[in-house]
């Protein structure tokens, strides 16, 4: 092949309808594939996620190779790996000459800046194409945000329910109303246990890849012992069929919920395959409707599961462009506490977040609620430094890459950027996790004592963080009221629980193993 066009795909561009392969002739095409050091250490990622990535990926290309396509696919290990992706390209058109170039724009700054450089270091044309697999493009969202002060989710969503016709009869949305979240907020009363998802038993090249990542990932957190994940298109969408069978209908009700030891209840678990690019956002949606139209699903269960997708997902990616790059040190409450070891350890009294961490350390996973309402929760109350918590969320989950993980912690959780994302900080005392879980009830604190020894540590941390911030949210229409609460209480109680509150970031042990960045 003289002069072919290189293709590089990189680990989140696992679809064969990519926009750098479609139309390309495959006889004048190679393309390439880079395991690379520099991506795989930036922080330290759980091991299930670069196990995930780098077995994906292997099976991606012996796919494209299966249908045809000449693939260059270079490991962690072969001999001469630069350990970047630029490097990488230097060596691959030194192979090949290549006469262009041809990429589909990285999902995150940091690889896209890289790319942006590529022009002027190599010697051959280089074309860079948008991604479009995700429904709204950047410039999209940029126009939509035009003019607009705060960014609701729920406005964006309206138009791409409106763009997408999903649920959508006679200009009208199906039901009559457009969010079913009212009915989505249902107690696990005595508990709850969900059909599980399916587990894929490793093959051989995933074995591989995990006794690679044992071996030169030893220092990183979390297990491998679970690893199930779907690796490829097929594993995907038999995924994706156990949750439509199985879980869609009681995906809305119980959204909200959290139950000790069940990690998943009735969550689709399809954000590793969605990221990676194994699965088409829309065709979820559509078969998600098809459940509705087929009485299989309830409305509630089905509009919460499509509002997700091309509500909270296409936004929060729509998001991150927009706010980048300053969103990654936005610091609006000005929190500047250390992370707390026990995020790594998972050794802490407070069953809730030992029970989210476990989960997180074994599946490189915890459902939408947990990552919110108590790992979150609890950060935003403590006043953790920002790039902390990212950091964290960005090594802990499988389905973790910074366009999606950034606007999540830094602008949902943290309030970080001020309330354009957010109407206010979602900030919660214990009542709210003993009302939606079972955790209280083996938990060594009482989410009904208020303050002093015992108290659920949410309880003084949440009004410690109303006092700290009054300036800021005295003025909020949604929040501000509770000051009337706050100042209801007289000066003992305030100072009760104040002190109360003192007595615990203070017995906060900060994190000391370096596991996120070196
Ligand atoms: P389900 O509950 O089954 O939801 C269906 C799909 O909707 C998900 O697969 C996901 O693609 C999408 N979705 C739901 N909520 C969101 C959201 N807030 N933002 C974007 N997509 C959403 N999701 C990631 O994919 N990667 C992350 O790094 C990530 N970090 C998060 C950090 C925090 C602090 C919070 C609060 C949320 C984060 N999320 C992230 C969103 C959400 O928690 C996960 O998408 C979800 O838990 C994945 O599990 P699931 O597939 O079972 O989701
Ligand atoms: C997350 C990740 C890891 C751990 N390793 C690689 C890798 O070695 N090669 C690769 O192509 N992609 C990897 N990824 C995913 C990339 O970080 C992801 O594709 C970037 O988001 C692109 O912006
Ligand atoms: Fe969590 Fe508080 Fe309940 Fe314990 S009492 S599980 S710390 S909410």
């Amino acid at each position: 092949m003289t002069c072919p066009v290189l293709v590089p795909i990189f680990g989140d561009q696992l679809t064969r309808t990519i926009a750098s392969l479609r139309g390309r002739a495959k006889d004048d095409t190679v393309v390439l594939m880079m395991e690379v050091w520099d991506e795989a250490s930036y922080v330290k990622h759980h091991k299930q996620k670069i196990a995930l990535i780098f077995s994906a990926m292997r099976h991606f290309a012996a796919e494209l190779e299966q249908a045809g396509w000449q693939v260059d696919y270079v490991k962690l290990d072969d001999e001469g790996n630069s350990g970047s992706f630029t490097g990488e390209l230097a060596r691959a058109v030194e192979r090949h000459e290549p006469r262009l170039i041809r990429c589909v724009e990285a999902g995150e700054w940091r690889v896209r800046e890289a790319q942006r450089e590529w022009a002027d270091k190599f010697a051959c044309e280089v074309e860079l194409l948008e991604d479009d697999r995700f429904l709204c493009s950047p410039s999209e969202f940029a126009a939509w945000a035009e003019g607009r002060k705060e960014l609701r989710m729920e406005f964006f969503y309206r138009e791409m329910r409106k763009r997408t016709g999903l649920l959508i009869k006679d200009g009208k949305p199906v039901g009559g109303q457009w969010n079913y979240d009212p009915d989505n907020r249902k107690p696990p009363k005595d508990g709850l246990s969900a059909p599980t998802r399916p587990l894929f038993e490793p093959d051989t090249i995933t074995k591989e890849v995990t006794a690679l990542v044992e071996d030169r990932f030893d220092g990183h957190f979390g297990t491998l012992d679970s690893f199930g994940w779907p690796v490829t298109r097929d594993q995907a969408e038999k995924a994706a069929d156990a949750f439509f069978a199985e879980r869609i209908e009681k995906f809305g009700p119980y959204q909200d919920a959290m139950v000790a030891g069940e990690d998943q209840l009735y969550h689709s678990l399809l954000s590793t395959s969605l990221n990676l690019g194994l699965l088409d956002p829309l065709e979820l949606c559509q078969r998600a409707e098809q459940a509705y139209e087929d009485g299989r699903a309830p409305l509630n269960s089905v509009e919460g599961f499509i509002r997700q997708i091309i509500g909270w997902r296409e936004y929060v990616r729509g998001f991150y462009w927009h706010q980048m790059p300053h969103l990654q040190r936005a610091n609006a409450l000005n929190a500047q506490r250390a992370l707390p070891e026990f995020f790594w350890t998972g050794e802490t009294d407070m069953a809730c977040l030992a029970d989210c961490i476990r989960s997180t350390r074994d599946n490189a996973h915890a459902h939408h609620i947990q990552r919110l309402m108590v790992l979150g929760n609890f950060c935003l109350l403590a006043g953790i430094k920002p790039w902390e918590v990212q950091d964290w969320f960005l090594v802990v989950y499988a389905d973790a890459y910074e366009w999606v993980e950034l606007p999540n912690v830094a602008a949902m959780i943290l309030y970080a950027d001020g309330g354009v994302l957010a109407s206010k900080p979602y900030a919660a005392s214990g009542n709210y996790i003993n009302k939606m879980s079972n955790y209280c009830a083996s938990c060594r604190y009482s989410p009904n004592k208020k303050a002093g020894d015992g108290a659920c540590p949410f309880n003084p941390l949440y009004w410690h963080f109303m006092h700290r911030h009054r300036d800021t949210l005295e003025s909020n229409a949604r929040i501000g009221r509770i000051y009337a609460t706050w100042d209801r209480m007289g000066d003992a109680k305030q100072r009760e629980y104040l002190q109360s509150a003192e007595v615990l970031l203070d017995t906060l042990e900060p994190a000391t193993k370096g596991w996120a960045r070196d």
